[in-house]
């Protein structure tokens, strides 16, 4: 049994809210420790398809349109709404007594007859020479025939105010489908939640679980007291729009952080949940998940559940059976054994009350696989809890891409329903609803990429291209759940250039150059605007960046202008406030982030070898991890331990992370911070080795046996090597690894060969590194003694905010002559006399000082 501690958990949550993907730092439980994700990018399954006729979402299961005849609806459709259930549900059709007839209607008897299948929200639709009839299995089926055929009118077929004759007979796979308000963070306003509720039932998703995390009435401190009159009355009206889309308003509770299993607090919970039926709640939940301490206990929960149904569901007589979290919910940690929660739900929880699962980890794929685990141990099919498209443990993403992870050939027999955990951002949300609505309505029949399709012309019709460029851009977490992004790009290394490639990649950063404009002007969802506004924004600077970085890459190949190249270089570089902000609203991280970083650190790299005639110092991060060499590994590069790269997965026996030096080099020292910090870490090998090799192949141990060393330090006789590596050894840790810093032969004044001087003189010693990586911003005086054989210098700077001067000096130190440097790109040429030091004074952040020999 895992140990919790709420205030370490709320911590940790606090941070992973403020930090983005930075982690909590504690030991005690918190999501850094407990969860992973898999890191496997699956590829979009499905294709798009040609939708000429109808657009309906979700897919129905039988549709056919017979070409003998068609209904005229020019002229309005007169409506025979059987039982008066619907009229306003109908304000889409234009109302004529003698128009042709639309009959709705519902009812086991008459569905029947019409061979509509005996389950909640099942329907037949039928156009013919009498008219429209739409028969539901009950009222909620007749909704979703009226919703049919709303969306027949607006697919293309029905342009000409005709529908041809046709019969469609649909009914729903899972009894629950729809989402639960179930992240932490700012919970959904008001209005967004109204909204989504008329999406819902547009879709025909019935469920929409109440269960936002930050709403203290629904979790600790506050569940026992009720609501506050404005939130009773809100409630009230969510209730409301869930009976307006014939959705079920399931209010959860998460009373486990501090609940006392004891006569007081069942009658705490009972008081509770009878406010809420007086609110007109008729679906109840209770969450366990995310607890410590006594509350984790299965027993009791059972125990309470069933109590709760005796006392409360079954006397009320119009309460829906329970539906619980359990703390167990996900593979990671359950407890597989007999002895475990899960067997215990499954042995005495009621066989009617349903029992949410999240899959392997916490967002996971729904898989055969995990429900067997899981159903084989509760008794029961699963309700599954789907993780996503929710980003509270990487709230700088907002996920865009298709609902998929979901296996087409499950059936009710396997899996009760499934709900989706949604973003903070419940409009943004819509578009991987849209898929859920489709995949749990018609599993067999899931295209999630045709899906994806029709969601982003639902969504914004107005400007749907402009929309498909930002989401197809804006779908993976890079170190969280991982989806496919950028799928239809192809990107390149500097070494893979051609034309025709560049040339196609250079349209699509123009083309998201100017995607956010074209929302800003035609987007009318003004709500969802607002959510995407924050992300846009870096978009456009994305796309900016990437367009300089091919033309910069045309200057670069053509290898003359070398002042023109480093001027653009400068310019197209990302500033820290840069990088802060793309950091906090990041898009592109898969491809087209990482071609630009390699496009400009490959052409520092070449042209810095140019100028030099020598390889750069700079150095590549390399790991076991399968997110070795992309630009996450330069975060232990970056000479910031702020930023850390994180393997984002579980560490294994044997895995490392090392550097690549490019080529082989005598190396005689190495310091290495592990970790996110120094001090209480868990992401870290506790038991590590220090090793070395020239050819990758071959390996020499520098260092052995280091355990729970945050802090390595290696300095000796200098050994040949192109890799270097920390390995794990032994240990029962399985939490991620990161490393902050790593650092081979770090810099230093004395080893420079030629004296100088600086107000931050290991700062400064950025300017002579031999790595365009690093940068030292003067503001105050520097000055440097000539080695002989010095003819003059190159200077690589920034535009300078004050032009500098550029004074020599004698060895009596007397001054000779001056000069000013005003352009990116200055060579410093010495005076014909003996010059034994240089002075510079401005201000400009400098990348190098190279001596011309
Ligand atoms: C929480 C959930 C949170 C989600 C994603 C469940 C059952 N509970 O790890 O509130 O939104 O992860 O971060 C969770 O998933 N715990």
């Amino acid at each position: 049994m895992k140990t919790f501690d709420t205030k370490l958990l709320f911590a940790g949550m606090a941070c992973i809210f403020m930090c983005g993907n930075l982690m909590a730092q504690d030991d005690g439980f918190n999501l850094s420790a407990q969860r992973s994700e898999d890191q496997n990018v699956l590829r979009i399954p499905g294709e798009k398809k040609n939708h000429a006729e109808w657009v309906i979402n979700p897919t129905p299961h039988k549709i056919i349109f017979d070409k003998s005849g068609k209904l005229d609806i020019s002229t309005g459709l007169a409506l025979k709404d059987k039982q008066r259930k619907f009229s306003r549900d109908l304000d889409f059709i234009t109302s004529n007594a003698k128009g042709a007839k639309l009959t709705v209607d519902f009812g086991a008897k008459v569905s029947a007859k019409e061979g509509v299948k005996a389950v909640s929200g099942a329907y037949a639709l039928s156009i013919g020479k009498k008219g429209i009839s739409i028969i539901g299995y009950d009222e909620r089926g007749a909704f979703y025939g009226i919703q049919t055929l709303r969306q027949l009118l607006e697919s293309p077929m029905a342009k000409e105010k005709q529908l041809p004759y046709g019969e469609i007979n649909d009914y729903p796979d899972l009894a629950d489908r729809g989402v639960v308000e179930g992240f932490y963070g700012t919970p959904w306003s008001h209005e967004v939640r109204i909204s989504l509720i008329d999406f819902y039932g547009k879709f025909k998703m019935n469920s929409y679980l109440y269960g936002p995390k930050d709403d203290p009435y629904h979790s600790c401190p506050n569940w026992r007291l009720p609501y506050p009159e404005k939130e009773a009355e809100n409630i009230r009206e969510l209730i409301e729009a869930c009976r307006r889309n014939r959705v079920d308003f399931v209010w959860a509770i998460h009373p486990g952080q501090d609940i006392k299993w004891n006569e007081e607090d069942y009658k705490n919970l009972t008081n509770k949940f009878n406010w809420m039926y007086d609110l007109g709640v008729r679906h109840f939940a209770i969450f366990f998940d995310d607890i410590s301490g006594e509350g984790t206990n299965p027993n009791k929960q059972t125990e309470l559940l069933n109590r709760l149904t005796d006392d409360f569901v079954k006397a009320k007589g119009d309460v829906s059976p329970l539906i619980v979290c359990p703390t167990d919910y996900s593979r990671l940690w359950a407890n597989p054994t007999p002895q475990g929660s899960l067997a215990i739900y499954g042995k005495t929880l009621y066989p009617d009350i349903k029992v949410f699962w999240t899959g392997d980890v916490v967002c996971s794929d729904l898989t055969r696989e995990t429900l067997d685990f899981v159903n084989s141990r509760i008794q029961r099919p699963a309700f599954y809890w789907w993780n996503y498209p929710v980003t509270d443990y990487a709230r700088n993403y907002l996920l865009q891409g298709p609902s998929y992870g979901l296996d087409t050939s499950l059936t009710e027999n396997e899996v009760s329903g499934v709900v989706s955990n949604p973003m903070e951002h419940g409009e943004a949300s819509k578009l991987a609803l849209y898929g859920l609505a489709d995949y749990t309505w018609n599993i067999a029949a899931y295209n999630p990429l045709d899906n994806w399709e029709r969601g982003l012309n639902e969504l914004i019709p107005e400007v749907k291209d402009a929309y498909r460029t930002f989401a197809i851009h804006s779908c993976d977490t890079e170190t969280g759940y991982r989806r496919d992004e950028s799928w239809e790009t192809k990107t390149f290394r500097l070494s893979e250039w051609n034309d025709k490639d560049a040339e196609t990649l250079e349209k699509e950063f123009k083309k998201i150059e100017h995607t956010p404009s074209l929302l800003e002007a035609n987007c009318t969802n003004r709500l969802l605007l607002e959510e995407l506004r924050p992300w846009l924004v870096e978009f456009e600077k994305l796309g900016i960046r990437g367009k300089n970085a091919i033309e910069l890459a045309r200057i670069y190949r053509s290898g003359g202008n070398y002042a023109l190249f480093w001027e653009k270089y400068v310019e197209n570089l990302m500033t820290p406030e840069d990088r802060k902000a793309y950091e906090a609203h990041k898009s592109g991280t898969m491809k087209l982030q990482p071609f630009y970083e390699n496009a400009m650190d490959d052409m520092a790299f070449g042209f810095l070898e140019k100028l030099t005639g020598e390889i750069p110092k700079d150095y590549k991060g390399i790991s076991s991890f399968n997110n070795s060499g992309t630009i996450l590994t330069k975060l232990m590069l970056d000479h910031d331990t702020a930023t850390y790269y994180t393997s984002a997965m579980l560490q294994r026996p044997n895995d490392w992370i090392g550097v690549d030096l490019r080529t082989s080099r005598e190396v005689s020292e190495i310091s290495i911070l592990q970790g996110r910090n120094s001090v209480d870490d868990v992401d870290y090998f506790d038991h590590a080795l220090l090793e070395y090799s020239d050819n990758g192949k071959d390996w020499n141990t520098l260092m052995d046996g280091m355990k729970e060393q945050y802090i390595i330090h290696w300095k000796g006789e200098p050994v040949k090597a192109r890799y270097i590596r920390l390995r794990r050894l032994d240990s029962e840790r399985k939490n991620y690894a990161s490393v902050r810093s790593f650092d081979v032969n770090p810099l230093r004044p004395e080893t420079l060969g030629f004296h100088f001087t600086a107000d931050d003189i290991h700062k400064a010693m950025y300017m002579f590194d031999q790595s365009l990586g690093t940068s030292y911003v003067i503001n105050k005086p520097i000055s440097f003694d000539i080695p002989t054989g010095t003819k003059g210098y190159t200077i690589l700077m920034n535009k300078p905010a004050v032009p500098l001067t550029c004074r020599f000096f004698n060895s009596k130190g007397e001054m000779l002559s001056e000069t000013t440097l005003d352009k990116p790109f200055s060579i410093i040429e010495l005076p014909d006399k003996q010059v034994d030091k240089i002075s510079l004074e401005g201000s400009a952040e400098i990348y190098e000082i190279i001596p011309n020999k």
